[in-house]
């Protein structure tokens, strides 16, 4: 059994806004149909008091097992509650999306990912070794059977050369080491193996394998149009599904690792230079909050920005389709660069 745990005034993560000791108390003893407990679901809030969410689920079971602790977890950040069900539509053609940035003066590069799991298979933070393994040999295998131009190669981890990989780290193609948020919460158990990523000779499509969630779905390319970025992202997903079932719930839509992800587990981002908006960390923010948008570093969550440029991305997740969360970061970044201009 654990102990509740000693959480200091300064905690701002969701977790120590919602685990009560009596709730803590309640899900004691129980244990998912892979294992996973309470103590493992919180593990990485408790382990870094900066987190801002804090809990990582281990498998379906977990969200509906610990549902006193994540449902109000769910609540607070997508704003979603018991009652709601979540929507998908991947249908290109309802996006309103003229590139906002035709001459190219302020975004380098559209970003849209989404996350997927195998549907009855643990989660990251659950998996075995051996199910990473077959996840990563499958996985793999089926994307290389993708043809025109989402035909492409995997390269896995634990075979790349050092040099490889920092520099796909550096160009913003894949994914970085030693992120100590998923190595508490066991998602960095048995690195590097079984780890890698699948891209086209363009990186213009990337698939990145047993991450925070198995498959990690990339579309990018260098400028703001963000209706092509979509178009390859939408049928790269289809053509995945055709071949790997993945974990959905009428209920959460897709599942992830992470609270944060959960529904269309889509991220929409740009990378855009916005010097004078910067100077007005206010003004920037009333733009981006009005818009749902989250502000990040370019080098990904928990970066710093560098020269002015930011990274942009839609923020909600749960409880609308993935077309209005692209639309989201398509109406505010056309309302940060008219205000960038303007100033
Ligand atoms: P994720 O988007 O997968 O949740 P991160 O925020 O860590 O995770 O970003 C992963 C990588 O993608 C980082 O290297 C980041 O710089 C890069 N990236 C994100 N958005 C863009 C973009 N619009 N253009 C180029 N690279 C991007
Ligand atoms: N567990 C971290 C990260 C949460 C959201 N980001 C990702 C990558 N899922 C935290 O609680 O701050």
């Amino acid at each position: 059994m654990g102990t509740f745990p000693d959480f200091p005034k300064s905690c701002k993560s969701q977790l120590c806004a919602h685990l009560t000791p009596e709730i803590y108390q309640a899900l004691q003893g129980r244990s998912t149909v892979n294992g996973f407990t309470i103590d493992d679901a919180i593990r990485s809030g408790v382990e870094n008091i900066d987190s801002g969410i804090g809990v990582y689920a281990g498998d379906l079971e977990s969200y509906t097992l610990f549902a006193t602790l994540f449902d109000p977890i769910i609540e607070s950040y997508h704003g979603f509650r018991q009652s709601d069900t979540h929507q998908s539509n991947l249908n290109p053609d309802d996006l309103q999306a003229p590139n906002p940035d035709p001459e190219g003066e302020y975004i380098l590069s559209t970003r849209i990912r989404v996350g997927r799991n195998v549907a009855d298979l643990p989660l990251g933070p659950a998996i075995t070794k051996a199910q990473r393994n077959k996840v990563e040999s499958e996985v793999s295998a089926a994307l290389n059977s993708l043809t025109g131009s989402l035909s492409g190669s995997y390269y896995s981890l634990g075979d790349m050369s050092e040099e490889i990989r920092k520099q796909l780290i550096e160009d913003h193609f894949l994914f970085k080491a030693g992120d100590r948020f998923l190595e508490s919460a066991g998602l960095n158990r048995d690195w590097p193996e079984g780890r890698g990523i699948y891209h086209n000779d363009e990186k213009t499509f990337l698939v990145w394998i047993n991450e925070e969630d198995q498959l990690r779905i990339i579309s990018m390319q260098q400028g703001g149009d963000i209706l092509e970025v979509f178009t390859r992202l939408t049928t790269a997903i289809s053509e995945i599904e055709k071949r790997v079932p993945f974990s959905y719930s009428e209920h959460l839509g897709y599942i992830t690792s992470c609270p944060t992800n959960l529904g269309t587990a889509m991220r929409a981002s740009v990378h855009i230079k916005l010097p004078k908006l910067a100077a007005d960390m206010e003004a920037f923010k009333a733009i981006t909050d009005r818009h749902h948008l989250q502000i990040r570093g370019i080098h990904g969550e928990h970066s710093e920005s560098e020269g002015g440029i930011y990274d942009i991305s839609n923020k909600r997740r749960l409880g609308v389709t993935e077309v209005q969360c692209v639309q989201d970061m398509v109406d505010g970044v056309a309302e940060l660069i008219a205000t960038e201009k303007s100033l």
